[in-house]
């Protein structure tokens, strides 16, 4: 039997396959529908990539898609009663239509702010229709989840590289040694890191021969499956890989490689390093001098090695320096770029390069701060604003303050710092708009919540992810069910919204209702506007795709290529042009042996382009044509480090440093509504080692009262000696039934919120981005 991409009844029973969209390993589901719905999920054993992994939640994919408090109609909220009611879709958009007109019209485009959530990043239309909505809003006020996770590392590759898109991956099936800071890809199964069963990858690199280190405040299930687990105090990172690079330049184990050439700042890096030797940041950091100066050694020594690091070096203090330090270490270390080390991705569908193999890519370089925060002058990076500073630009009065809100798959209540301030705020805008299948504690807030219809309806293609994986690999699931006739897909929602934002008239709404008064679908996009706004997308990728440096299809006629388009969906569409247009395209027929959207549907398993290629220097975008080690911006943030260093106040001995955990079973805020991954025990405990829990009389079962400067909370203990003294353990996604709500299961196993806890105050200055691990707080018993 072959298994057909879309329902297929070969067998009787009726399967489908699907790339699974929950997290970032990209696994192959294959899907037994019956009834006119998921029934099951098991991995997809032909899938070239993952070979038939699949986690708890891929598994419970099924349980997720037919979840009976997922929203399916849209809702309008009553603004007296606070209560949602469902609304035809036209009700719906023309709601949208008159409260946005009544914000804009009062106070100009610039009070409206966005906020995009993690998902974007697993959608189609988050890639596709995205920018357009982006655009049409005309405000600069743009949030993502961007700027609570993975910001530091983009502004880091962005100085170093010339792009902030332009992240290395480690390259796990290749490397011999892997140093893993601040990641638990046991449990998350990886992030700016694709590769289905990360878990089988790591121990595949010790079953040849080759050392897993892992750094990291608590023995995870990663540093589990490690060689050796190196506890490190919260937030010091970036001084002890300082020490890594201080190590390599005394001992003259500094070896670029073949980028030695390539390389520009280099000695510049090597002495800055100078102050931060083993022994001065042996305190800080909690590791020995010892071993800090053996893992430099070991990290010098190995044929092919890699630093990695994620949340736990992007989400603190310093953030910014330690994904630089990283991209540092890789580089003197002779393993950027090269097999075995950090390499450069390449999506399936990505951009040939602009100029040909083995010259210099040479851009116009790439800085952050174009425009600024309002209240906080915090720079903007990559167009967005920090996610931490968007509760103070709805709550701090004064001109340009935001007064309506999107949220697009985000749940900022639960995800972002400072909750309870965010909480407030939310509920004090004029209008908010949530695109969004559930009713949750941000979307709770929302004048007009809009359901895109569930994954097992739109079709699957990794945009974001293709560029991160550890191999080039491309399958594109098409949709396994028929559409719902009453519900709508994400890419028309976002059509209809993009339309209604170009289209504003510049007064005030008549409608005294306000938003959710009587509306009629005056103003709502005609079907024919939204088919006219989706084949103007397609031709503008095509334009953009004709004239770019590079294109395999530069200076062919734009409505000849529009004919050749393939696909059945608006989706589809767009993916055949971008397949076509890229690098491995098959450029309309030019390239007979190329990519295209009908080679992907042949190949319902994926297509397996192999291992990851060095692209160094073509692909670099800085000015000088060079990787540019040192850049300006990460010079001053250096000195604050330094100065750190001399510090001699004594620690507070009452004070514990929070950090934050993932599960198996959980997927940031929004699945715990799904009966088979919230079953079991209370995972939302505060882990709390054996020492800090005797010397606080806080006892195993117990309650503990925690408080930082944010707010307090009193939370479940569990005592576990998988902490290192001094640090404190809590899940973050949690805190759920609140007033307001429509999540039955989650209710029952709320929680709290740890972001009541995280202080927005606190950013990383380089990108803005959140402090969510590091946290001082005190803890005390509650019972
Ligand atoms: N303290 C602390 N806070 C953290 C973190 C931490 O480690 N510690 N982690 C941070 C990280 S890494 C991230 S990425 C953020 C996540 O932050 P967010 O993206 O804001 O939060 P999520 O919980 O991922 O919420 C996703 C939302 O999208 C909705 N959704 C799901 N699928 C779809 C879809 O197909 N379309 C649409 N429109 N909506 C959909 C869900 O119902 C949910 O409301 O949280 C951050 N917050
Ligand atoms: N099951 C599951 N999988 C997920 C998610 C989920 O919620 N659940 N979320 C997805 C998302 S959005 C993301 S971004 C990824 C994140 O993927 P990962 O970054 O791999 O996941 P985390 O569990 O956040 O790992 C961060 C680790 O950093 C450690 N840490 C905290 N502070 C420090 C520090 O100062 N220094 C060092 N060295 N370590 C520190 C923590 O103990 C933790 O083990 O996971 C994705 N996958
Ligand atoms: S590891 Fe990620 S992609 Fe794979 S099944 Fe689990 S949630 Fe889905
Ligand atoms: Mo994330």
């Amino acid at each position: 039997m072959t298994t057909k991409p879309g329902p297929n009844t070969s067998t009787g029973s009726v399967t489908a396959l699907r790339i699974c969209p929950l997290c970032e390993a990209t696994c192959g589901l294959e899907l037994r529908i019956s009834d006119g719905r998921v029934a099951s999920a098991r991995g997809d054993a032909k899938h070239v990539f993952s070979r038939g992994f699949i986690c708890p939640k891929g598994a419970s994919l099924p349980a997720l898609l037919n979840d009976p408090d997922r929203l399916r109609r849209p809702l309008l909220r009553d603004r007296a009663t606070g209560e949602h009611r469902e609304v035809s879709w036209d009700e719906a958009f023309a709601a949208v239509r008159a409260g946005l007109s009544r914000v804009v019209g009062g106070y100009g485009p610039a009070v409206v702010g966005l906020y995009f959530g993690n998902p974007n990043a697993h959608t189609m239309a988050g890639a596709q229709h995205r920018p357009s909505l982006i655009r049409a809003l005309r405000t600069r006020a743009l949030f993502s989840a961007s700027t609570v996770d993975q910001m530091p590392m983009h502004v880091a590759c962005g100085l170093v590289f010339g792009h902030p898109s332009l992240i290395p991956v480690p390259d796990l099936d290749r490397t011999d040694h892997l140093l893993i800071l601040g990641a638990n890809p046991a449990v998350s199964n990886g992030s700016l890191c694709t590769a289905p069963d990360f878990p089988g990858r790591l121990a595949a690199i010790r079953a040849r021969g080759g050392k897993v280190v892992v750094v990291d405040p608590r023995r995870t299930r990663t540093a589990e499956l490690a060689d050796e687990h190196l506890p490190i105090r919260p937030g010091s990172d970036a001084l002890w890989l300082l020490a890594l690079v201080h190590v390599l330049a005394a001992e003259g184990l500094v070896r670029p490689g073949r980028l030695a050439d390539q390389v520009t700042g280099l000695r510049q890096v090597l002495d800055l390093a100078g102050p931060f030797t083993p022994e001065a940041v042996e305190a800080r950091c909690g590791i020995p001098a010892e071993t800090t100066r053996r893992t430099a050694r070991e990290l010098a020594a190995a044929p092919r090695a890699a630093v990695y690091g994620r949340m736990g070096t992007t989400t603190v203090e310093f953030g910014g320096l330690t994904s630089w330090l990283t991209i540092v270490l890789n580089v003197i270390t002779g393993n950027l770029d090269a097999p075995g080390g950090m390499m450069f991705g390449r999506g399936a569908h990505g951009r040939a390069d602009r100029v040909p193999s083995g010259q210099r890519g040479v851009g116009r370089g790439w800085g952050t701060g174009r425009w600024h925060t309002r209240v906080r002058r915090l720079p903007e990076a990559m167009g967005e604003l920090p996610s931490a500073s968007l509760a103070e630009e709805i709550d701090t009065p004064g001109e340009g303050q935001l007064r309506a809100l999107f949220t697009v798959a985000g749940n900022p209540a639960l995800s972002t710092p400072d909750s309870a301030r965010l909480a407030a705020a939310l509920a004090q805008l004029d209008f908010m708009v949530s695109v969004d299948p559930y009713l949750n504690e941000t979307s709770r807030h929302a004048d007009v919540v809009l359901p895109p219809t569930d994954a097992a309806r739109v079709g699957h293609y990794d945009f974001s992810l293709g560029a991160l994986a550890v191999r080039t690999v491309a399958t594109y699931s098409p949709p396994v069910l028929p559409p719902d006739p009453g519900g709508m897909a994400e890419h028309d929602i976002m059509a209809r919204l993009t339309l209604i934002a170009r289209t504003l008239d510049a007064s005030p709404a008549e409608d005294p209702a306000g938003p959710a008064g009587p509306a009629g679908p005056a103003g709502v996009p005609s079907a024919d506007e939204v088919e006219a706004f989706h084949e103007s997308l397609i031709v503008d990728a095509l334009r953009r795709a004709t004239s770019d440096a590079g294109s395999p299809v530069r200076g062919r006629d734009v409505a000849e290529l529009r004919a050749l388009v393939d696909g059945e969906t608006v989706p589809e569409r767009l993916l055949d042009v971008a397949l076509r247009t890229g690098h491995f395209g098959d450029a309309f027929g030019a390239r007979p042996d190329g990519l295209r959207l009908a080679t992907l549907l042949a190949n319902p398993h994926g297509i397996d382009l192999g291992p990851l290629e060095p692209r160094i220097p073509t692909l670099l975008r800085t000015a000088s044509g060079t990787v540019e080690l040192c850049p300006e911006p990460v010079l001053a943030e250096l000195a604050r480090l330094r100065a750190t260093l001399d510090r001699t106040d004594a620690p507070d001995e009452a004070e514990l440093a929070l950090i934050g955990r993932r599960h198996l079973r959980t997927n940031n805020s929004w699945m715990h509504n799904v009966p088979a991954l919230a079953k079991g025990r209370n995972r939302c405990t505060l882990l709390i080692s054996p020492q800090d829990a005797a010397r606080r009389g806080v006892r195993d079962g117990g309650s503990a009262r925690i408080t930082s400067a944010a707010g307090s909370l009193d939370v479940a203990v569990q005592v576990s000696d998988e902490m290192m003294t001094g640090v404190v353990c809590l899940p973050h996604g949690w805190g759920h039934g609140l007033d307001g709500t429509r999540m039955s299961v989650a209710a029952d196993h709320a929680g709290v919120n740890t972001n009541i806890l995280t202080d927005g105050s606190r950013v990383d200055l380089l990108s803005g981005n959140a402090v969510l691990n590091g946290i001082p707080v005190r803890v005390i018993p509650a019972d």
